[in-house]
């Protein structure tokens, strides 16, 4: 027996590649979703919530997801499916077209668990529990409510789990579930959970505990391959499972040394080298178009320089083909450090440009002194100003850029390089 499952399609929203392009919307990754299940002729599809992206775009939600809910049933494959903070109010409406549905089977309306047994057409039974949001924010965990006592489990059937919600946080407002309340749950074969649209893997023995991932990557911050898991059970009821790509896009971050560039034309060559390098490793089947941020590292005489060739240069106009893949740029970061003859013996200079690079040092040892200990204050400072501020209150938390201490870290090294690379290059200056 085999069974699709994913969540967090977000049917109205589009892949952020260049200008919106119809292929790239998630109403056409959830199309070709279903063109795969039913090629695959598939026992049923498991979906874990936000389907729909809130209640802009309703009616282009609702008419994508009834046709290819349609199409299922027309082909006689189920789909078990629960809402999730986005369609918490919605999906339950949409739902009423299939109310009398022998094949479309809507989960734990009102935060109620609920138990549905499946009989298929091999003979064979499963049982899916499941949990719906009962509205856009939820402050406890789920599976507090769970008493699988009550609802009539049958041992020896295989059973997987629904549920929207952040393994992540505990003090989530998206239901709060942790990983130690889905573990106990001994009779569950896999929990299949939506929400955090990063694809991951939590355990690997029963139960098997995994977010899909949203099935297709709709904006950068949601890298790597992105599709559904493959769940299988074979003729004994041993479960197995395999991650499929299948979005269209693929967002990635690839590294390269550019310590041995000494002008322009090099570190081009060394971009391209490692465009094609890297993106041959990237590529799967269902992949239309690979966008890449790359991150220069090394130790070079002029971090700051490097600055102004990626900004005076085109680069973010390159496009290249691998096998049907389009292949583009979409960032640059500059991540090199100041190659400095002896850092240690600059530190010990009174002068400013001492003062940073005895700064670097210790940043990048994780000590302190005065001056890097103001520094992060100052900087995780003005980050939270940011966060608070009142034209981004509105985003959602998994939307928020939030630096980690360490990332601070990392951007403030990055600076202290290219400010010492100028100064070192004004001093070089001064002394001609
Ligand atoms: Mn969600």
């Amino acid at each position: 027996m085999t069974f699709f499952a994913t969540a967090d399609i977000h049917l109205g929203r589009s892949s952020q590649v260049g200008g919106t392009q119809h292929s790239l919307s998630a109403r056409e990754g959830w199309k070709r979703f279903v063109d795969r299940a039913i090629a695959d002729q598939v026992d049923a599809v498991l979906l874990s919530g936000d389907l729909v992206d809130k209640e802009n775009n309703y009616f282009e939600a609702l008419s994508a997801l009834e046709a290819q809910l349609k199409r299922l049933e027309t082909a006689h494959i189920h789909t078990v499916l629960v809402a999730g903070n986005h369609d918490a109010l919605v999906l339950p409406e949409m739902m009423n077209t299939f109310k009398n549905s022998d094949y479309v089977h809507f989960l734990g309306v009102n935060g109620q668990w609920e138990i549905l047994k499946l009989d298929f057409k091999s003979g064979k039974t499963v049982q899916f529990l499941g949990w719906s949001f009962p509205a856009e924010h939820v402050s406890s965990n789920p599976l507090d409510l769970l008493q699988l006592s009550e609802l009539e489990i049958q041992p020896n059937i295989p059973l997987l789990g629904l549920v929207h919600g952040d393994i992540t946080n505990s003090d989530s407002n998206y239901a709060p579930i942790t990983q130690a309340s889905l573990q106990r749950e001994t009779s569950v074969d896999a929990w299949l959970l939506g929400h955090i649209h990063l694809p991951e893997e939590f355990q690997q023995i029963r139960p098997f505990i995994c977010y899909s991932g949203s099935l297709q990557s709709l904006s950068p911050k949601e890298h790597g391959a992105h599709g559904f898991q493959q769940i299988e059970f074979d003729d004994f009821g041993e479960m197995s499972h395999e991650f499929q790509p299948i979005s269209p896009v693929r967002f990635e971050k690839i590294e390269t040394d550019i310590s041995e560039v000494s002008e322009p034309q090099e570190l081009r060559q060394l971009i391209l080298k490692a465009v094609e390098n890297e993106s041959i490793l990237l590529l799967y089947a269902d992949l239309s178009h690979l966008v890449l941020d790359i991150s220069l590292t090394g130790e070079v005489a002029f971090p700051h320089e490097i600055d102004g060739w990626i900004n005076r240069s085109d680069v973010f106009e390159y496009e290249t083909a691998i096998d049907g893949t389009h292949i583009t740029i979409r960032k640059i970061t500059n991540h090199t450090r100041y190659k400095a003859d002896n850092l240690h013996l600059l530190a010990d200079e009174k002068s400013p440009a001492g003062v940073l690079a005895a700064a670097i040092i210790d940043l990048e040892s994780e000590n302190e002194n005065p001056f890097t200990k103001k520094l992060m204050k100052s900087f995780s400072e003005r980050t939270e100003t940011l966060n608070n501020a009142s034209v981004y209150m509105s985003l959602e938390s998994n939307q928020k850029i939030e630096l980690k201490s360490s990332e601070h870290r990392q951007l403030l090294i990055d600076e202290c390089h290219r400010l010492l690379s100028e100064m070192m290059i004004l001093k070089q200056n001064a002394n001609n």
